[in-house]
């Protein structure tokens, strides 16, 4: 596979490949459920495509390599490898629940890292980030289905409104370190989540790896299955490998400093209730569940286009649900002893 180092203009940009060869990619956040999914596409994907190629060097960091919110010690990590790209990734995730508890460490603490990791990687002229929002930034009153221009349309959701500025802020510090400093930093909008590695805390995860858990507990200790909220909104979700590959193409070939929504399609989308089935199945649960009403519903639904996705990788396919969720699953009870919980 040659890379291609240099295009005539006229080349369809979402044809070009720059030159990685010696390319040092630094990943922030490479322990967490979506640096641990493009650290195993690296080295597993055997397609030149996604796997890694000749030259590249791919540094995956945890908190333990240094605090981001703590700019000495991010310049410290910067200094110590050289980037050449970065994957900026770390950052405070968690569920509906946490957000609603702890808005102002959601915004103060993502703004924090967020601001540390530009700016260094603007200081060490790092040659392109790939920052990550989500699609439950996106505003709360709005048409659907949302795509990347109603990013700023409105005010997000009251549950989550620390952790969504912050991250609408990274869209709004990539134009402007592109239009001061000619930066190349860009962003993509992941929907929600999940796979290896992910945290499966009853009460601070995402819904998916909670019910994973309280499913698990419930089988084996015989007590009851609970489903927070509802069970009727509306939820896209996408597998952490899938999106692993999509992070890399971003990375690799595409070019605007706009963000890209990372999604399943608007067809795919499923209720909270289909969720707590799917997982019923891949478990073997063989009891029943029921719906904890005084709980918190979040946002209803986020309704998120992938056109502009399909429009640029055509042939893209993501793996379905059912069979995500079951190596999810099967990845949980493996490594119950060592999980985060
Ligand atoms: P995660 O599993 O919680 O991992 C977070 C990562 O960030 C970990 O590697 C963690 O390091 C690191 N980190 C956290 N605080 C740090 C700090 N102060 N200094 C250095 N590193 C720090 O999160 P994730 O689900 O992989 O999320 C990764 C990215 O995807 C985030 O930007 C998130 O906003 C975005 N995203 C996630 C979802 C989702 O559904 N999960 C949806 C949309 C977007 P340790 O392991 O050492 O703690
Ligand atoms: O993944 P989740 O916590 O976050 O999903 P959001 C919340 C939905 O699942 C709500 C229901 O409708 C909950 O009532 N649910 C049912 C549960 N059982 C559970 C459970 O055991 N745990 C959890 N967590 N939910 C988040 C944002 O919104 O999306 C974050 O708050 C982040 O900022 C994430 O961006 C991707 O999808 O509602």
């Amino acid at each position: 596979h040659n890379p291609i180092t240099s295009l005539p203009q006229s080349f369809p940009h979402h044809h070009y490949e720059q030159n990685m060869s010696h390319s040092v990619i630094l990943v922030t956040g490479g322990s967490g459920l979506v640096g641990k999914a493009i650290e195993w596409v690296i080295e597993n994907d055997p397609s030149d495509r996604y796997g890694k190629r000749d030259g590249e060097k791919w540094i995956f960091l945890t908190s333990k390599d240094g605090d981001l919110r703590d700019r000495e010690a991010t310049k410290a990590i910067f200094n110590k490898y050289k980037p050449t790209h970065v994957i900026h990734l770390a950052a405070l995730v968690g569920g509906l629940f946490k957000n609603m508890k702890y808005k102002l460490d959601f915004l103060r603490e993502n703004l924090l890292i967020n601001d540390n990791v530009l700016h260094t990687a603007y200081e060490y002229k790092v040659k392109k980030v790939v920052s990550c929002l989500s699609t439950c930034v996106f505003p709360d009153k709005t048409s659907y289905p949302i795509d990347e221009t109603m990013v700023h349309n409105g005010p997000p959701h009251e549950s989550n409104f620390g952790y969504a500025h912050a991250k609408r802020m990274i869209d709004v510090q990539n134009k402007a370190y592109h239009e001061q400093y000619g930066c190349h930093f860009t962003s993509v909008i992941p929907t929600n989540v999940f796979g290896p590695y992910d945290n499966y805390s009853l009460e601070d995860s995402h819904v998916l790896p909670g019910l994973t858990h309280k499913c698990y507990l419930a089988k084996k200790n015989g007590t009851p299955f609970v489903v927070s909220g509802t069970g009727k909104p509306l939820r896209q979700f996408i597998y952490s490998r899938d999106l692993a590959k999509l992070f890399i193409w971003t990375l690799r070939e595409y070019q605007e400093i706009d963000p890209i929504i990372l999604s399943v399609g608007e067809k795919d989308e499923v209720s909270i209730k289909d969720v707590a089935d799917a997982i019923v199945k891949a478990v073997g649960f063989t009891g029943h569940y029921s719906f904890d009403t005084t709980r918190a519903d979040g946002q209803f639904k986020k309704t998120a286009s992938n056109e502009k996705l399909m429009r640029l990788l055509p042939d893209f396919e993501f793996t379905p649900f059912d069979v995500a969720i079951q190596e999810s699953v099967n990845w949980f009870l493996e490594n119950y002893n060592t999980v985060r919980k």
